[in-house]
């Protein structure tokens, strides 16, 4: 662990990352929390977490990471994934067309599942990629747009946008909290890990940011 870590912070704010399967969400955690990028594509069954401490205006925020760990592959990401998340990083591949199409469905379950104050941000990745490039930059801005989300482009090859998908989402998180007074991710609201089978809330739509 390193001294940043140890140190105290002054919000925690959990994040999930969500996007078809191979879109890059885990290149883009591990790029975020250790600035590693890794060939394969590797599948864990279960959620996987990072973690990383960082500075936005002044405060010390720590940022923890959900990843769905290759339940996407099955559609079976559970509401407790969603719940108590504060920011949600939507992932497509921008050499791959049909994964930028999937993005509303995403959307959906984030609305469905997630917190009404969740802080959304699309996130266009592989942008190294550039000859093979199947989703023009135009048409991500503009559904980022339609839905008040936030919008970058990424490489968690190269590491080009990575720690700024991160506190671009973060400063806006923080402008909510300091705007509204109401701090949405005070302890008491945060979700434990356990299996949650209420069903509060169930049907109500949810706006994102
Ligand atoms: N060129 C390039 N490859 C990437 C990038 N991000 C991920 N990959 C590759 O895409 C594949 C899937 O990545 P992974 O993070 O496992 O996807 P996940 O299923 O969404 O978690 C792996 O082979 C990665 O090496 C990127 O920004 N650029
Ligand atoms: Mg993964």
């Amino acid at each position: 662990m390193t001294s940043k870590e140890l140190s105290i912070y002054d919000y925690m704010f959990r994040y999930i990352i969500v996007g078809d399967m191979a879109v890059g969400k885990s290149c883009l955690l591990l790029q975020f929390t250790d600035h590693k990028f890794r060939h394969q594509h590797e599948l864990t069954i279960g959620v996987e977490f990072g973690g990383k401490t960082i500075e936005v205006k002044g405060k010390n925020i720590k940022i923890q990471i959900w990843d769905t760990a290759g339940q996407e592959a099955f559609q079976a990401i559970t509401r407790t994934y969603y719940k108590g998340a504060i920011g949600a990083l939507l992932v497509y591949d921008i050499t791959r067309h049909e994964t930028f199409e999937h993005i509303d469905r995403w959307l959906n379950e984030i609305k469905a599942n997630g917190s009404k104050d969740i802080c959304c941000i699309l996130i266009g990745n592989k942008k190294d990629l550039e000859d093979q490039r199947q989703v023009k930059f135009e048409e991500g801005e503009k559904l980022a747009k339609e839905n008040n989300l936030l919008f970058l482009e990424t490489s968690a090859k190269s590491a080009e946008n990575v720690q700024e998908a991160f506190m671009q989402t973060a400063e806006k998180i923080l402008e909510q909290i300091t705007k509204t007074g109401v701090d949405p991710t005070a302890p008491s609201k945060n979700v434990k890990i356990t299996i949650d089978e209420d069903e509060e809330e169930k049907s109500e739509k949810k706006k994102c940011c």
